[in-house]
């Protein structure tokens, strides 16, 4: 039978503290390696799913409707679920991003957490959130971090399926997160083609993850002890080894532009004044500044009129992914 009303759901995106980066099984996105992220409260994803007679799935992104990869990624992970629930029905799934695509913003995590929860709710298949985070890391393994909110683990290694998935970490820092944009361009190496690349041929790659959790275990301990200045330090570690990972591929590659890297050397000196601040980059130019809530402002004035940025986010930790009832807006 076919629902009779659309399956709505938003889904805040993350960015991770301690990265991700590497893949262990193909077949289910398990990462290599554990992370932590923070789930932000400004940029999401919303999606809409509706019933269809058309053979095969639509997907409609930002008001245009998608050919190619992004469908075939969508199609796929529909056909999962189906499988599990023993449906042929197909769908329409129009999703809208409230912040860049593609450009190393998370775009994915939010937009495969919506679509997992609106997808698992449209087919009635009734999961608890940890098996929730196991379906959205099967479309963008990032996506298992946004199911929740505030700082969230997901675990990664040499693991069972059933034993990656993402929970929650109860913190109790006052943070805020400043998204630097730096670029309005698309990225031009994907994350999954750029950790590929960094796993097969960066002779860094395997200290990257033999070190991964150490990271994590001073991450964690940093936000039991409300330490944000190992926190922030630890967080600042674990991106430049990911971005080494990139530089030292062959041939290598760089997220960043000239505008990161003035963003890097002003968050520095700004510390040297006493702010408390540090940056983390993703697969993209933009940086995103971990500081406490109460210097935010202060530092966003700082970094403002920095050359060839286009605009500063202001982030404080975000609630987890949620349904919307059929008016809701
Ligand atoms: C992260 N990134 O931990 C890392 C750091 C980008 C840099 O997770 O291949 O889009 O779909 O599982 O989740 C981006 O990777 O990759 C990402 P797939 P995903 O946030």
């Amino acid at each position: 039978m076919k629902p009779m009303y659309p399956s709505r759901a938003f889904a805040y995106a993350n960015i991770a503290l301690i990265k991700y980066w590497g893949k262990y099984n193909l077949e289910h996105n398990i990462p290599l390696v554990t992370s932590l992220s923070l789930t932000l409260d400004n940029y999401g994803t919303l999606t809409t799913i509706t019933a269809t007679d058309h053979e095969h799935d639509i997907f409609i992104l930002n008001n245009v409707p998608q050919v190619g990869l992004p469908t075939i990624k969508v199609q796929r992970f529909l056909n999962y679920i189906r499988t599990q629930v023993g449906s042929s029905l197909k769908c329409q799934v129009e999703s809208t991003n409230n912040f860049p695509t593609k450009s190393g913003l998370a775009s994915s995590a939010s937009g495969f957490a919506a679509l997992a929860l609106a997808a698992a709710n449209f087919y009635a298949w009734d999961l608890s959130k940890r098996e929730l985070s196991r379906l959205a890391r099967r479309g963008s393994a990032s996506a298992a971090r946004s199911i929740f909110g505030g700082l969230v683990l997901l675990h990664g290694g040499a693991l069972e399926e059933t034993q990656s998935y993402a929970e929650p970490i109860p913190a109790q820092l006052d943070l805020n997160m400043l998204i630097v944009q730096c670029s309005d361009q698309e990225k031009s190496v994907s994350s999954t083609d750029g950790m590929r690349a960094s796993a097969a041929t960066s002779p860094f790659f395997p200290v990257f993850v033999d070190q991964q959790m150490g990271d994590i275990d001073s991450a964690l301990h940093a936000i039991a002890l409300k330490d944000l200045v190992l926190l922030g330090e630890t967080m600042e570690y674990s991106t430049l080894k990911m971005h080494s990972c990139c530089l030292s591929s062959n041939p290598g590659f760089c997220y960043w532009n000239p505008s990161t890297v003035r963003i890097m050397d002003a968050v520095k000196k700004l510390r040297k004044q006493g702010a408390q601040c540090y940056f983390t980059m993703d697969a993209g130019p933009h940086v995103k500044i971990l500081c406490p809530a109460d210097q935010s402002e202060e530092i966003r004035a700082q970094l403002i009129n920095t050359e060839g940025i286009t605009c500063i986010d202001k982030a404080a930790p975000g609630r987890a992914a949620y349904m919307l009832r059929e008016n809701e807006t």
